[in-house]
């Protein structure tokens, strides 16, 4: 090709003779228009994989979103630190790094909402629907609808009083009426060791919510209690788990019960209120009854009431484990796969005292460990 045709194909380019093998820029052009042609080529092919890719890439994604569990789950409220570690255990462990897509729902303690929220469950054909029930009866229909869609219902916490137990797959929670035997034991051994007769306790009982698994347990044992060893309760009112509705109610029952000397809290939220009304009154939350002050027992064992305990401001503090999240995880994944699986898991609990005077107390033939609370166990607690 002439020179002079070659400028015309490629101008700019420009010939140093024919014979030195240079790079010549047409040459270097066409090999440089190539090159870039090559490249083009390269990236759309790049491009066409990628995009193939990224279907196959969306189809794995795809095919991983199908492989998600997908879980509802149905929280009764927000109510207590107890009910928000409960909270944050669960959804942690159910995550889509674990392998679920997790639905949430927080009834705010109403069951009519709870109930809506399963109804939703169903309709979305969730694989899977966790249910912390706010109370134990009301469940029968509702669990039905799920089992005939076909998706198996963990309970956690709290109980459901069903006819059929085959409405759930399983359930994961605490033993509640040992709960209130560890709280009643304890203070038998406690003011017998301070020489405080029997007839000497005036007991209020500060209850959770009326009908929730917890409530039934707790205020069992301070009944049998009272009745095993002559104790008088001198009240008993709901105050919901919560801090402001334990103040509300221990203020009323210190004007119309001055005689108080016992707050039995069924739960940590309960008691700081309980404790802020003590102290609103001019009174001392304290162990020592003898002297005019108030012995606060409490339950769930949260940061915030073992602060209390540390502080002397509550005497015993029986744990309730919320860490619950491994158990459900455990139980969804034996499922799925069609392993064995315990149809009711107890989760592990302890008691804590702001002071030594009772170690161990006898709950049936077990020897049970009540420990001393100090800042270093604190510090090591996960909640
Ligand atoms: C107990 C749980 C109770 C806690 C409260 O398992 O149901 O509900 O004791 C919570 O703190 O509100």
């Amino acid at each position: 090709m002439k020179n002079e045709d070659m400028k015309k194909m490629h101008p700019g380019t420009a010939s140093r003779g024919m014979h030195r093998i240079v790079c010549h820029p047409e040459r270097r052009e066409g090999s440089f228009k190539k090159k870039i042609r090559i490249l083009y080529l390269l990236a759309i092919l790049a491009l066409c994989l990628m995009s193939g890719c990224g279907e196959k890439n969306s189809a794995v994604t795809e095919e991983n979103e199908n492989m998600h569990i997908t879980v509802g789950f149905s929280q009764l409220g927000a109510e207590s630190d107890w009910r928000e570690a409960n909270t944050r255990s669960i959804r942690s462990t159910l995550s889509r790094e674990n392998g679920f897509e997790l639905l949430f729902d927080d009834a705010q303690q109403k069951q009519d909402k709870q109930i809506i929220a399963i109804r939703k469950f169903i309709q979305q054909e969730v694989d899977y629907i966790v249910l912390a029930p706010v109370t134990e009866t009301g469940w029968d229909a509702v669990l039905g609808e799920a089992k005939d869609a076909g998706i198996p219902v963990v309970i956690v916490d709290r109980r459901v009083d069903v006819k059929d137990d085959e409405l759930f797959t399983a359930w994961i929670g605490s033993d509640f009426a040992k709960e209130g035997a560890v709280a009643c034991e304890w203070l038998y051994e406690y003011t017998k060791a301070k020489g405080i007769s029997a007839s000497e306790l005036r007991i209020a009982d500060i209850q959770g919510t009326l009908g929730a698994t917890a409530q039934i347990g707790r205020t069992e044992g301070i009944k049998k209690g009272a009745a095993k060893y002559g104790w008088k309760i001198v009240a008993a009112e709901p105050a919901d788990y919560t801090r402001a509705k334990g103040r509300e109610v221990m203020e009323r029952l210190l004007r119309t019960n001055p005689e108080i000397n016992v707050a039995y809290c069924e739960n940590d939220n309960e008691a700081i209120g309980v404790i802020e009304a003590i102290e609103a009154a001019g009174l001392k939350a304290g162990a020592d009854i003898k002297n005019g002050e108030i012995l606060v027992i409490s339950f769930d064992a949260a940061r915030s009431g073992l602060n209390m305990v540390l502080e002397g401001k509550i005497a015993l503090d029986v744990e309730c484990n919320p860490i619950q999240g491994a158990s459900v995880r455990g139980v969804i994944n034996s499922v799925n796969e069609g392993r064995e699986y315990e149809k009711y898991t107890y989760v592990t609990e302890m008691a804590f005292s702001a002071d030594d005077t009772v170690q161990s107390v006898k709950i049936g033939d077990e020897d049970y460990r009540i420990t001393t609370l100090t800042e270093k166990l604190l510090e090591m607690r996960e909640y």
